[in-house]
């Protein structure tokens, strides 16, 4: 094991690149010998959180376990990576108290929702406005940007190549890799 562990929380709206990101991330992590975890939707809201939908309660209850989950991983070694709307501020606060000084990396992925729209991945923007659901993040849920986060990635205007680097350069610099 040659670095630290910790989280790589990454945050931000529906269709803003988190899941991209940390996957590209890992992969470049994993291609220079870390050892890594991802936890994301498909692995936790299929699973350990499947009693749980998008009311706030719900959402809060969802980043409290997934906080839990990573102080377990950050305690087992990994450099954990998690890709979560996460959009209240207090809860994602909460997690970082939970975890050791410099155990805690916020990255706000940052997109505009028109462009987050345009996106549109899996269609629910276009749901949303549809009619077809509701609560959703940034129309009609909120989404606290972070005030402080240790990194930001504009995705709206950098590479995902160049947003990957920008994250392995602060690991490198802050000497957790
Ligand atoms: C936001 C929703 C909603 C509502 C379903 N609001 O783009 P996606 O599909 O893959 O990412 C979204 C995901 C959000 O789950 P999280 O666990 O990250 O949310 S939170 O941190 O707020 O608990 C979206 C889909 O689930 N989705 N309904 N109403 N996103």
């Amino acid at each position: 094991n040659n670095h630290k562990s910790a989280v790589l929380w990454f945050t931000g709206l529906s269709g803003s690149g988190k899941s991209t990101l940390s996957s590209a991330l890992e992969s470049e992590l994993f291609s220079i010998g870390t050892h890594t975890y991802r936890l994301d939707g498909d692995n936790v809201r299929h699973g350990l959180n499947k009693n749980l939908g998008f009311s706030p309660e719900d959402r809060t209850e969802n980043i409290r376990r997934i906080g839990e989950v990573s102080k377990l991983m950050v305690d087992a070694g990994l450099i954990t990576l998690t890709a979560f709307i996460s959009p209240y501020r207090e809860d994602r606060d909460r997690v970082r108290a939970t975890l050791a000084q410099g155990e805690f990396i916020e990255i706000y992925v940052k997109c505009s929702l028109d462009i987050c729209e345009v996106r549109d991945p899996k269609g629910l923007y276009k749901k949303v406005r549809l009619g077809e659901i509701n609560n959703f993040t940034g129309i009609d849920a909120p989404y606290e940007e972070p005030l402080h986060p240790e990194i930001i990635v504009d995705t709206e205007n950098q590479t995902l190549e160049e947003s990957v680097q920008m994250i392995i350069q602060y690991l490198k610099e802050m000497q957790y890799i």
